[in-house]
């Protein structure tokens, strides 16, 4: 164990809660108990994918730094390593192999969110000028270190997606039904709307659990056909609304492990206009990924598990979302899969 990495811990947050050299964060209230708790939610033994396809939203409309997958085929013999005959390697060989490659956007489609992907300038080691830090005071260019300062030898040391992936990523969902309140109209959520869902629901998020937010969004982004309309997408569906000071306490109260949400960014992004010298553009994502150690799921999907859950009276189930154990990374693909 070493010592804390920060002098200055930031307002609201949890750093060295967990321990000085924590990198799951909330995760650490999933206990066993908890997913024993969870697994009583599998009643009939169903299962649902809870991913869009993973060349979804298809172009890069709905953001323009991220790109849809690219397979790529090393190449063998004449030919690629692809519908080849091995008898080229031994004449008595009747096989036929075929490998491929990828280059995946981390964060293109169905998601989880790492520690690593949202810090802030903050003065961290109290010397009065702000640094680039993350969840638990990790440093940005030491620990979480980009190509520009590849020297260092690139990628997340610390905070990577490979402490999440073996972490235990099984735990109980609480699907929130937006999309049958709101249908596909821009709503933002806050602490009031939050609490009146829930209540309609009759359900409460308890510690440990893992938030479900379905909204509609990623059903409309299914229905464009890998075509995204950006505006369309942009005027659609319910959002959290970070700036609403209450949501954000109220999830530091929960107890919740993660937000996972049908939409682009679980919160409104852009946000709304704040006050001040300097405020976080993506404040869900700085009081979650940075403050508190929540990971966050996007373009999620949901609508078959939410049909079945409505027409069964029922929001509860179990769910299983590791990431990929990629080491480095600050993002991961995920196959969520609900148990009901
Ligand atoms: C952004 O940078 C908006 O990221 P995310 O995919 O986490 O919403």
């Amino acid at each position: 164990m070493t010592a804390r990495r920060w002098v200055n811990r930031p307002e609201g947050s949890n750093w060295g809660d967990f321990g000085p050299d924590d990198q799951i964060g909330r995760l650490n209230l999933l206990t066993p108990e908890r997913r024993r708790a969870a697994a009583t939610e599998i009643r009939t033994g169903e299962t649902f994918a809870l991913s869009l396809p993973l060349d979804y939203p298809g172009g890069n409309e709905l953001f323009s730094l991220r790109r849809e997958p690219v397979f790529k085929h090393e190449k063998r013999g004449d030919g690629h390593n692809f519908n080849f005959r091995l008898s080229h390697v031994c004449s008595e060989f009747c096989d036929v192999v075929s490998d491929d490659a990828v280059l995946l956007y981390l964060q293109y489609s169905t998601q989880w969110d790492g520690f690593g992907h949202v810090g802030q300038m903050f003065d961290a080691d109290g010397d009065g000028v702000p640094e680039k830090v993350y969840y638990n005071g990790y440093r940005g260019g030491t620990d979480i270190v980009g190509p520009d300062d590849a020297e260092r030898g690139f990628g997340a040391h610390k905070l990577g997606i490979e402490n999440f992936a073996i972490a235990g990523v099984q735990g109980r969902g609480v699907l929130v039904d937006l999309e049958a309140t709101y249908g596909r109209q821009r709503a933002l959520i806050g602490y009031d709307e939050l609490m009146r869902q829930l209540d309609a629901q009759n359900v409460t998020v308890e510690s440990g659990d893992f938030l479900c937010l379905y909204t509609g969004f990623a059903d409309l982004i299914l229905e464009m056909n890998r075509k995204p309309d950006g505006d369309v997408l942009a005027r659609s569906c319910a959002v959290l609304d970070g700036r609403d000071t209450r949501l954000l306490d109220w999830i530091t109260q929960a107890g919740l492990v993660a937000i996972c949400a049908d939409n682009f960014a679980v919160e409104a992004y852009p946000a709304r206009p704040a006050v001040g010298d300097s405020f976080p553009g993506l404040p869900l994502h700085n009081h979650c990924l940075f403050k508190q150690g929540i990971h966050l799921g996007e373009l999620w999907y949901f609508a078959e598990l939410a049909q079945w859950l409505r027409a069964n009276g029922r929001w509860r189930f179990m769910l299983t979302a590791p990431p990929l154990r990629l080491p480095g990374a600050v993002g991961s693909p995920v196959m969520p899969m609900a148990t009901v």
